[in-house]
């Protein structure tokens, strides 16, 4: 913002027009560790439905948000980036990089589709966190036919493939800019001076469509940003550099937009050990002496999370589990005996004194350093433990309890590092693949599903959770992310069937998953033509328990 601007904003007329007061503002905002919403604490239980904007027809948009805000749900979290390099025959696009040169398209099938989805969400009453760009942009692809479709290869041995924009990895992102850029590695993409122009004008372009619209709850501008993805990072990428990028879109955004929250979308990893380009503050100031919002909570005097406490904490979880099994007779002994005296493994002894990735800074981020920020407004973390390790096992337990504790866990330790900053937190996306999904199930940095029937890598036919085990694990973690205090919890991710389908689209008809290739698929004998929405390996469309837990959860955090 220039000198002039900023004494122009300073005016009362126009401090009345874009900054209403902060308790009595249509806009969500924040006050401590709570989102607060027209004078009250505003908790909530959210969804993720990236694929939104890929919906043939505006009448599937407006009844999927139907049916999301039937269950209680109050937030959605979608891709508001939709990169391409050609521009596709069909299906929804919204930016076009290619060869060094961006262009945006706001037809019907670009920006307009985003519009719909917004005004949509305002007259059902939701809230909507946009993300701007993705981590995750794997190759390869099959090679563009004359359909002018893009597929991606995703059971190995078959090219057997699915439409674009079907994967969550395949809306384009920060790979695809440092391709198109000419560049080689992924962290150009957050220092490289042409994307990063090109980047803050798309921002630009999204944050200015809707500065007034009440349906936005935050502007993401990534997910799940790290140093590495498929094209890997140089040796200079730190902790810092994805810190103070964040600083930049942030301080962008808020340029443009004033209503509006910023959230980090990290995966929630902390470094316990990185020098702080934002430091906490070793005696916070007193909170501003606005009128105190009914049901707020205190200022908590929470500290960082540590090195110490970490290593503390496990020693005495795996102890405690220890003498638990000991008791029960179920103790699998997995060390070894020297001379009459029981020694834990080498492996053991090594993971018990290191922290492990997630606490480490190994993926380039420092959350808590993000989320310091001062235009960041909340903090944001991910659950995906078939994708990510949380910690090491602990052998006392078998792998579902341990998938299950070390979850619990995770969200008790970023409660604890956001409120150490003193602002809110959401559990943006969480999600367990079930036996159901798993031939399904494509992870974020890959085009091939594992645990496809006929993929070569499949060595694990039983792969996944029971139906049931999922929908205990959401509820554990549901109850633990209330009672801790989160203000959002937001499940990975929607499914919704009865869609209009169209040969050759992301929504084609009668395709129940990758065991069909939706381009050639001919329309099922009784003609339906109605579809499902994209499965990347998470959807709650097969587990009736999961949609009630989620229900449940909706009624718990409001009465919390
Ligand atoms: C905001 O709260 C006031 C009372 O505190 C209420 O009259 C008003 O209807 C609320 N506005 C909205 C949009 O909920
Ligand atoms: C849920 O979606 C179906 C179509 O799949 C639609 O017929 C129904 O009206 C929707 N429900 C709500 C509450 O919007
Ligand atoms: C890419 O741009 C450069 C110059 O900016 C031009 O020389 C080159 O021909 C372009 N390549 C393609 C494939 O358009
Ligand atoms: C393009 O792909 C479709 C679907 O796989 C196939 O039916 C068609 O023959 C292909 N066209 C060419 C020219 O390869
Ligand atoms: C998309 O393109 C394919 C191939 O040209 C065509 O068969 C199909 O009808 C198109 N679908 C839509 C919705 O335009
Ligand atoms: C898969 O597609 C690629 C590229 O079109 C081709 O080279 C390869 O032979 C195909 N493999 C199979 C098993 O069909
Ligand atoms: C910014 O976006 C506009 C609108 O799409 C485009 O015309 C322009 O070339 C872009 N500029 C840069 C520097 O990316
Ligand atoms: C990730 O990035 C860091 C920093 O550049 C690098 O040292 C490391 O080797 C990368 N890890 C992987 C698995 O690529
Ligand atoms: C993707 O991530 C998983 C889990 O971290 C890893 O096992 C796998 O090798 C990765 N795949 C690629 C293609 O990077
Ligand atoms: C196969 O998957 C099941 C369920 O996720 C798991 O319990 C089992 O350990 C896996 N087996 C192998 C060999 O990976
Ligand atoms: C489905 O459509 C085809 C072609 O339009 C038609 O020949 C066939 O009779 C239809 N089948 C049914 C069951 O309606
Ligand atoms: C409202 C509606 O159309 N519901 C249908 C959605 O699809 C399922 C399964 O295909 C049908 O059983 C419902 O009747």
């Amino acid at each position: 913002m220039n000198f002039l601007s900023f004494l122009f904003l300073l005016s009362p007329l126009v401090v009345l027009a874009a900054v209403p007061h902060p308790y009595h503002s249509p806009f969500i905002g924040t006050d401590g560790t709570s989102f607060v919403l027209n004078g009250s604490n505003f908790r909530y239980i959210g969804t993720n439905a990236y694929w939104l904007p890929a919906l043939n027809t505006n009448e599937d948009i407006w009844y999927t948000l139907g049916n999301i805000s039937a269950l209680g749900i109050k937030v959605v979290r979608l891709w508001a980036f939709n990169d391409v390099n050609t521009v596709p025959i069909n299906g929804t696009w919204f930016q076009l990089v290619s060869n060094g040169t961006v262009s945006i398209n706001d037809g019907p099938n670009g920006l307009q589709k985003l519009d719909t989805i917004v005004e949509m969400a305002e007259k059902r009453g939701l809230y909507v966190i946009l993300s701007l760009t993705n981590n995750w942009y794997p190759l390869p692809l099959l090679p563009s036919n004359d359909t002018g479709i893009v597929p991606r290869d995703v059971t190995r041995g078959t090219n057997n493939s699915l439409p674009r924009n079907y994967l969550s990895n395949d809306y384009g992102g920060m790979d695809l800019y440092v391709r198109e850029f000419g560049l080689e590695t992924h962290d150009q993409f957050y220092t490289n001076p042409s994307i990063l122009n090109a980047f803050l004008n798309f921002t630009t372009q999204i944050v200015s469509r809707y500065v007034n619209s009440s349906a936005i709850l935050s502007w993401e501008p990534a997910n799940d940003p790290r140093c590495n993805s498929t094209l890997l990072a140089s040796q200079s990428c730190t902790t810092e550099t994805v810190t103070r990028w964040h600083a930049t879109v942030a301080t962008h955004i808020r340029s443009i937009d004033p209503n509006h929250l910023i959230s980090a979308g990290t995966s929630g990893f902390l470094c316990t050990g990185c020098p702080k380009l934002y430091p906490l503050h070793p005696n916070p100031p007193p909170a501003p002496s606005a009128s105190p919002v009914p049901g707020k909570r205190k200022r908590s005097n929470a500290v960082p999370v540590t090195t110490e406490q970490i290593l503390r904490e496990r020693a005495e979880s795996r102890r405690r589990n220890r003498e638990a099994a000991k008791m029960a007779g179920t103790l699998k002994e997995d060390g070894i005996r020297i001379r009459g005296r029981w020694v834990s493994t080498a492996t053991r002894r090594q993971e018990t004194q290191s922290v492990g990735p997630t606490y480490d800074g190994s993926y380039g981020v420092d959350s808590q350093d993000i989320l310091n920020i001062p235009n960041i407004g909340f903090g944001s973390f991910m659950l995906f433990p078939d994708q990510q390790s949380y910690g090491p096992a602990d052998p006392s337990l078998d792998s579902y309890t341990n998938t299950l504790d070390l979850g619990i866990d995770w969200i008790i330790k970023q409660t604890q590092s956001a409120n150490a900053v003193g602002k809110p937190l959401a559990l943006t996306s969480f999600g367990l693949v079930t036996q159901g999904n798993a031939p399904d199930f494509v992870p974020f940095n890959m085009t091939t599903a594992p645990f496809a029937p006929d993929a070569s890598s499949n060595t694990n036919s039983t792969y996944g959770v029971t139906n049931q085990q999922q929908t205990d694990a959401y509820s554990k973690w549901f109850n633990t992310g209330i009672t801790s205090g989160l203000g959002g919890i937001v499940e990975y991710q929607w499914g919704q069937s009865n869609l209009t389908a169209e040969t050759g689209t992301t929504i084609s008809p009668g395709v129940t998953g990758i065991s069909q290739d939706p381009r050639t698929t001919p329309i099922s004998p009784n003609n339906d033509t109605t579809g499902i929405s994209p499965n990347d390996g998470y959807s709650n469309i097969g587990n009736d328990g999961v949609q009630q837990v989620v229900q449940t959860a909706t009624q718990n955090i409001a009465a919390n």
